[in-house]
């Protein structure tokens, strides 16, 4: 089915879903989240999607949630239809990787959906915040807890109490990000990195994404153990035996996903 708030595109075995609303800088209607869940749940089951690029237009990732739409809302309703819980659950359900391409603003639920991907890339433009204080509520997927996990209490308090917005220098300083370049040069670094990702074992990288995701929900000690196991896991795979023997015969490893 068509979308109308997002462009979809595979190439090289990468899925780049782009947010296209850029008469309201891709705010998140219900119709963009519910386009977004559908086009991630394609890109899940679809084999020959390896990898997935999140971005946005060079304007704005999002500017956060539709505050026309949101504004008619009562609690009844945001409560009883679980505002915008079930679009964010696919998301994060998506076992392949998603790198967030973010480029202009990632404001309020823009922010979020760029902190439930697995990897921010940052341009030189991106500016990030959770200025929701400012409308009277706060943040409703994920802000308050990821962008604390993220740069720490200190930084997360100001950013939610005062609606400030961070640079990408700061972004990238803070761990928000994981690298920042000129805006002209973001999706083909996207897409490098997505391509490299492509290329590997998808055995290991679903194991890499939810090894890596496991030391947010449980203990050290935990998640070490989640990571033993993964790893004494992989040597069942064809996919261990090939990696390594390509090394010691110093070739290009030809990865089958088994
Ligand atoms: N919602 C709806 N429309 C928006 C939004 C938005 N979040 N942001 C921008 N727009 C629209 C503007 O209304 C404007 O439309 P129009 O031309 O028809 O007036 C158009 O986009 C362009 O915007 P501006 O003219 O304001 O552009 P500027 O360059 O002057 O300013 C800003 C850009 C700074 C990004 C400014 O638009 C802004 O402050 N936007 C709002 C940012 C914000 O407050 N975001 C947080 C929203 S709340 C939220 O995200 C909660 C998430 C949790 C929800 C889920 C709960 C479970």
């Amino acid at each position: 089915m068509a979308y109308e708030t997002l462009l979809v595109d595979i190439t090289d075995h990468v899925a780049v879903i782009r947010l296209n609303r850029p008469e309201a800088l891709n705010a998140l209607n219900a119709q963009l989240m519910e386009e977004l869940a559908r086009a991630m749940r394609a890109a899940q089951d679809n084999d020959k999607v390896r990898c997935i690029v999140l971005t946005g237009s060079e304007k704005a990732f999002a500017a956060g949630a539709d505050i026309k739409e949101m504004s008619k809302k009562t609690f009844v309703e945001v409560f009883t239809s679980d505002f915008f819980t079930p679009e964010t659950e696919d998301i994060l359900r998506v076992r392949k990787p998603i790198i967030a391409a973010v480029s202009g603003y990632a404001l309020g639920g823009g922010c979020e959906l760029a902190m439930m991907c697995d990897f921010i890339i940052a341009s030189d433009t991106a500016r990030f915040g959770q200025p929701e204080i400012n409308l009277g509520v706060v943040a409703g997927i994920g802000g308050t807890q990821r962008l604390t996990r993220f740069v720490g209490k200190s930084k997360s308090m100001d950013m939610h109490l005062t609606g400030r917005f961070m640079d990408a220098e700061e972004a990238e300083r803070s761990g928000l990000v994981s690298r920042v370049v000129p805006v002209k040069k973001l999706m083909d670094e996207a897409m490098d990195a997505a391509r490299k990702i492509a290329e590997k074992s998808q055995l290991t990288v679903m194991t890499v994404k939810e090894a890596v995701n496991r030391s947010y929900e449980t203990t050290l000690r935990e998640g070490i153990l989640f990571e033993r196991r993964a790893f004494h896991a992989l040597f069942a795979t064809e996919d261990q035996s090939e990696g390594m023997a390509a090394f010691l015969e110093k070739r290009e490893a030809q990865f089958r996903d088994r």
